[in-house]
């Protein structure tokens, strides 16, 4: 048996480690994979799994229970006797295998857990900075990556963004900074790490189900903050990202420095008119202030949107914590491209523009959207996650031409609408999954719209219900109105 305190490098001697690994997806797999390499007595376990990763775990000798054999709390498990369980971050709490090991003291790890104590594999250790946040967190986490390598920091994002962080510990040449995105899942099972900067962007429902509550969801991205060595970054219009820090136990010598769409205050980053503005990173911080960029370089990157703004101001005052550049990151600003269903133009005929934000998966991002434009033909529905949209549809009704539903369970968004909103026009899409919901979503939502008007897909919900991610429900939406107005893209 090893000792698990004695594990703390890359470096350490892994060998006597008995490691479970619970689920197959992408954390998962890399987390087998290092284990593997470091020499460690592995064993996965998944529900379900994609045979070419099992074909790989056979080629690297690590045995694997799928199917009816991992669920509960498979015999085999208890036989391996492990000494701790890495679970992937999308399996629930309350999963059996997890209270079993709650029970018998095993230590339950997140990949990020592992990949702290991995670390020093090259001799450049990474500084980490965390992310957090309802939404805006991919973007927030690309911009201050973009910032860091302009300022010569050769960094790199990984995290729930979709690189798993194991797979960047491992890079043969290492990083200078790691710019880590965390859910409130991997938050939710994250033990001590110690990020050089972190930030909490804005907190509102999301995920109630998973958490079972908001005060869990709340706790769990509050943790991000915990031994911050430089600086917590808070959002100033959000006060519960505020006390977060205020709770947060961090290492001596660390900054609360807040970012603003308003006029910064000290130890602040914000805007006055239109200028982004550093008032945290200077010595005369008292009467000074920065310039960073102006509001036409934060234009290039895409729609200029309030959220756009705060996403940029909390990635330079991470980035000025890292004593980079105020120059290097408008240039980094500017040269910035926002990635693809993130209020994205995609079809424009006769006035009407068709906007695609199939990444607003929660009412906080739609709330955003539909804040951004003037008179909206509003494609919204899908998976819910136990949130409820009532609000959203009373704060907008007025700038609505219609409402297109979409979704496999349209009841809950219907009531809302006929109880906040009644004289909206609303349309069910009765297709049951694909591109045919699309199809019929977009020739509703046309039958609506005049010069001037958006045709705005903000969903508020996930998409698994009918797509496969909402990558592909974006898609859908594109291909679908192109046909419709006569685009070639198609
Ligand atoms: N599994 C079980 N039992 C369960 C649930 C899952 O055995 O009850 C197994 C499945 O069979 C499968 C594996 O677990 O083998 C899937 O694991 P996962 O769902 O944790 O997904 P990964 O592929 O490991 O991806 C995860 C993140 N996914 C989730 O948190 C749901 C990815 O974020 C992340 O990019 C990746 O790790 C790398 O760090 C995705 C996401 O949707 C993009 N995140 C949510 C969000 O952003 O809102 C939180």
């Amino acid at each position: 048996m090893a000792d698990l305190d004695l594990l703390t490098s890359w470096h350490s001697d892994w060998k006597e480690l008995r490691a479970v690994v619970f689920g197959l997806g992408v954390s998962g797999f890399s987390a087998a994979d290092t284990l593997a390499e470091l020499g460690a007595k592995t064993l996965v376990v998944a529900e379900k799994a994609e045979t070419d990763l099992l074909d790989i775990l056979d080629v690297i000798g690590v045995p694997h229970l799928t199917g009816d054999e991992a669920t509960g709390v498979p015999a085999s498990v208890v036989e391996f006797d492990p000494q701790v369980i890495i679970v992937s971050p999308g399996i629930k709490p309350e999963n059996a295998l997890l209270t079993w090991a709650t029970e018998r003291g095993v230590a339950v790890w997140v990949d990020i857990d592992l990949a702290w104590r991995l670390r020093d594999k090259t001799e450049r250790l990474a500084h980490w900075f965390t992310v957090t946040g309802t939404n805006g967190k991919t973007t927030t986490v690309q911009l201050l990556t973009a910032m860091l390598n302009q300022g010569g920091i050769k960094a790199e994002a990984c995290g729930n963004i979709g690189k798993p962080i194991l797979d960047a510990i491992r890079d043969p040449e290492g990083f200078d900074a790691l710019v880590v995105e965390l859910s409130s899942f991997q938050l939710h099972y994250l033990g001590t790490i110690f990020p050089f900067s972190s930030a909490v962007l804005n907190l509102a429902d999301d995920h109630l189900d998973w958490h079972g509550g908001f005060e869990a969801y709340k706790a769990a991205k509050g943790k991000v903050y915990e031994n911050t060595v430089a600086a917590c970054v808070y959002n100033v219009m959000d006060k519960s990202t505020e006390s977060m820090v205020e709770d947060a136990d961090v290492v001596e010598g660390a900054r609360a420095i807040g970012f603003t769409l308003g006029i910064p205050t000290r130890s602040q980053v914000g805007f006055v008119e239109d200028i982004l503005c550093d008032r945290a990173f200077l010595d005369d911080r008292a009467n000074n202030a920065i310039e960073i960029a102006t509001l036409e370089d934060l234009a290039e990157i895409g729609v200029l949107t309030p959220h756009l703004m705060a996403n940029t101001a909390a990635a330079a005052a991470m980035a000025r914590s890292a004593g980079v550049d105020p120059a290097d990151i408008r240039a980094a600003i500017r040269n910035f491209k926002l990635d693809a269903h993130r209020i994205e133009l995609v079809a424009e005929a006769n006035g009407i523009r068709w906007i695609d934000d199939s990444k607003a998966t929660n009412p906080h991002a739609a709330d955003a959207s539909l804040a951004s434009f003037e008179r909206v033909v509003w494609v919204v529905g899908g998976l819910l996650k136990g949130v409820d949209i009532s609000s959203l549809v009373k704060k907008y009704q007025s700038k609505l031409v219609a409402a297109i539903v979409i979704g496999k369970e349209r009841s809950e968004v219907l009531n809302a609408f006929a109880t906040n909103a009644p004289n909206v026009p609303v349309v069910e899409v009765l297709a049951e999954s694909g591109e045919q919901v699309m199809i019929e979503a977009v020739a509703a939502a046309h039958g609506f719209a005049s010069a001037e008007d958006v045709i705005l897909l903000a969903p508020a919900a996930a998409s698994m219900d009918q797509f496969k991610d909402y990558a592909d429900r974006g898609n859908s939406f594109a291909h679908a109105a192109r046909a419709l107005i006569g685009d070639s893209r198609g």
